[in-house]
């Protein structure tokens, strides 16, 4: 039997390969075991999907597995998004929540992201123990549920609730008063009927784009990404709207599209909201408080200059929300992000939120009455030009081989630059006198090396990307 192995979040598998009915009751049972050890009383699990191949039906068969363990299953009665399924758990003081998806990642993918009683990603403390679970009753071949009462399924909608929190924290009016002209992109994902039904009601313009089911998304990855977002700048342009608004499959990733188009990356866009919520949300500073941002170890050090400037600290995470997540339950952080497009702000729950991001993009473009372009100059203006770039190199075993043997190495100097700090928080990081820097590690969602690099030019960062490309090949 193959190994369960839970990722950067969560556990990914090919359909039909790997990801089976059988498999997913493999796991599943090693959840309710868990479940079942960490609470006394009669637990409650929330049980969500996206809109890929089978996702419901995976969904539904977990349901049922859950309540022959002897654990309440809410079973959602539609596709839903990570984040909303976060807030579900969170308002309803359920045990946890496993939502079906793979995210981001292609078509023929499917996943389980386990998120614990906190409404947080489940830690690897966690996933451990579970994956641990699996192990042992693979060992003793797989054995029946044994609670002697199986417990309720009941289908549940988790969207009124969330999507009422959210007009609660975002300034859904100034929107309107703009008379925004907005696309939405759901990329086929779990974000339709979330984020545009909320503008549409809120008496925005708003037309969107992708917004039925389709378990091929178009032939593309339902990836917010600027190369997977050419229609939405299409529509764009060709209804004159001011701003285009993606999620990803599961709606816990943002992709902004600026008027005219212009792709603004994740990077760029967490230090403008920064800014933006370090000037306009009092009460998320109020007095004695002394939280700041988290950004992953991945992510542009622009984050840290505008930190600064608000006089606000940094956490530096390795990659993975969940260690964000774990911030902003301890109350430190107004903002934490990621460059993978990982959002979320303080009392928000404790997951990243694609939809919150593009609400919060439309309000920060109506209140300060500039588009997201003049917003990023202003903000280089203010604090220094920052230019981060990422690459992904497919993990062929020579790659992996080089990653394996130059991440233990030690370094004081890089291509001709001198090295002023080694980093390991997660893969190798290696930081330069001028402020550049250079990251390799390996994607623990897919099969590929990352390698991200960052400078204060786009021809430094041309560079740079040569350099570091040159040193894994070489
Ligand atoms: C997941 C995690 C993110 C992480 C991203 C990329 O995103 O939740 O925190 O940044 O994967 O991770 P890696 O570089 O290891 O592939 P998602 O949207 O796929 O859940």
């Amino acid at each position: 039997m193959p190994p369960i192995k839970f990722g950067t979040s969560g556990w990914r598998a090919i359909i039909a390969k790997d990801f089976t009915f059988s498999n997913v009751q493999r796991a599943v049972d090693g959840i309710a075991e868990y479940v079942l050890s960490a609470n006394s009383k009669q637990p409650t699990i929330l049980i969500g999907y996206d809109t890929r191949f089978l996702s419901d039906q995976f969904a539904a068969a977990t349901a049922e597995r859950m309540a022959a363990h002897g654990i309440r299953a809410l079973l959602s009665d539609k596709p839903v998004p990570t984040p909303a399924l976060a807030f579900a758990i969170l308002q309803s003081k359920a045990d946890g929540g496993i939502n079906f998806t793979a995210s981001h990642n292609p078509a023929e993918y499917n996943g389980i992201k386990f998120s614990t009683a906190n409404g947080a990603p489940a830690l690897p403390e966690v996933t451990s123990k579970i994956e641990a679970n699996i192990a042992r009753a693979n060992e003793a071949s797989i054995s029946p549920p044994s609670a002697g009462h199986p417990a309720a399924v009941e289908r549940v909608d988790f969207a009124a609730a969330y999507l009422a929190d959210l007009t609660r924290k975002v300034d859904l009016n100034a929107i309107r008063m703009t008379r925004q002209n907005l696309v939405v992109d759901p990329l086929y994902g779990a974000g339709q009927g979330y984020l545009d039904k909320l503008l549409v009601r809120s008496g925005i313009n708003v037309q969107t784009i992708h917004g039925t089911r389709d378990v091929l998304f178009g032939g593309h990855p339902p990836e917010p990404a600027e190369e997977h977002l050419a229609p939405l700048k299409k529509v764009m342009r060709e209804s004159g709207a001011n701003l285009g608004l993606a999620t990803d499959g599961d709606a816990d990733r943002y992709g902004i599209l600026d008027y005219g188009g212009v792709f603004i990356s994740p990077n760029h866009f967490l230090a403008l909201l920064l800014d933006y919520l370090a000037e306009s949300r009092p009460w998320l500073k109020e007095d004695g408080w002394k939280g700041g941002v988290a950004r992953s170890v991945a992510t542009t050090h622009l984050v840290d200059a505008v930190a600064r400037h608000h006089n606000l600290p940094v956490h530096e995470t390795p990659v993975g929300f969940k260690y964000i997540g774990e911030l902003i339950e301890q109350d430190k952080l107004l903002v934490g992000g990621e460059e993978s497009a990982g959002l979320t702000i303080r009392h928000h729950v404790p997951e990243k939120d694609g939809i919150l991001a593009c609400l919060l993009t439309a309000e920060m473009v109506a209140t300060r009455r500039q588009t997201l372009a003049e917003q990023l100059d202003a903000l280089f203006l203010k604090v220094g030009r920052y230019c981060p770039g990422r690459w992904n190199v497919p993990l062929t075993e020579t790659i992996k081989n080089s990653f394996k043997e130059r991440s233990v190495r030690d370094y004081s100097s890089f291509e001709g630059r001198r090295v002023r700090e080694q980093n390991r928080t997660d893969g190798l990081k290696l930081l330069f006198d001028d402020g550049s820097w250079i990251l390799f590690r390996l994607s623990g969602t897919e099969p590929v090396c990352r390698l991200y690099c960052e400078a204060r030019s786009e021809k430094a960062l041309e560079e740079l990307a040569t350099a570091a490309r040159n040193f894994l090949f070489a």
